[in-house]
C-alpha cells in the first residue's frame, strides 16, 4: 500500500558503457565513455575495468570517471570493458562495451 509517509522511490541507475568501438593498429588507446548512464537522483560512482581478457598490459586511466582513456591495446583482438555505476542509494548497474583491435594493414604488420 502506498503512503505519502514511505520514502520517496530511488530507481537503481543504468549503465551505459556507450557503443562498441573498432580500431586498427598501430593505433592502441581509445576512449571509452560512459556518461550516457542515467539515474532519477544521481549517479555518485563510476567504475571501470577489463574484463576479458583477464591477462595482458592494457592500461586504464581515470577509471573512477565516467571516460576513462584505454592505452596500449597492442595485441589485435577483442577486449571487453565492464562499466559499473553507483546511484545515492548504493544501488549498482554494470554496462559492457567491446573494443575490436584488428590487425595493421596488410603489408605493415609486425616484423
Ligand atoms: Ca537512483
Amino acid at each position: 500500500m502506498f503512503s505519502l509517509l514511505s520514502p520517496a522511490p530511488d530507481f537503481p541507475p543504468v549503465a551505459n558503457a556507450g557503443d562498441d568501438v573498432t580500431i586498427r593498429l598501430p593505433v592502441t588507446s581509445v576512449q571509452l565513455n560512459g556518461a550516457g548512464s542515467t539515474d532519477d537522483r544521481f549517479i555518485v560512482s563510476y567504475r571501470w575495468e577489463l574484463t576479458s581478457p583477464t591477462d595482458g598490459n592494457v592500461v586504464l586511466t581515470n577509471l573512477y570517471s565516467p571516460v576513462v582513456d584505454v592505452t596500449n591495446l597492442v595485441d589485435a583482438g577483442t577486449y571487453v570493458f565492464t562499466l559499473t555505476v553507483e546511484d545515492s542509494k548504493f544501488q549498482t548497474s554494470s554496462n559492457n562495451v567491446t573494443v575490436t583491435v584488428l590487425e595493421g594493414k596488410l603489408g605493415s604488420k609486425k616484423q
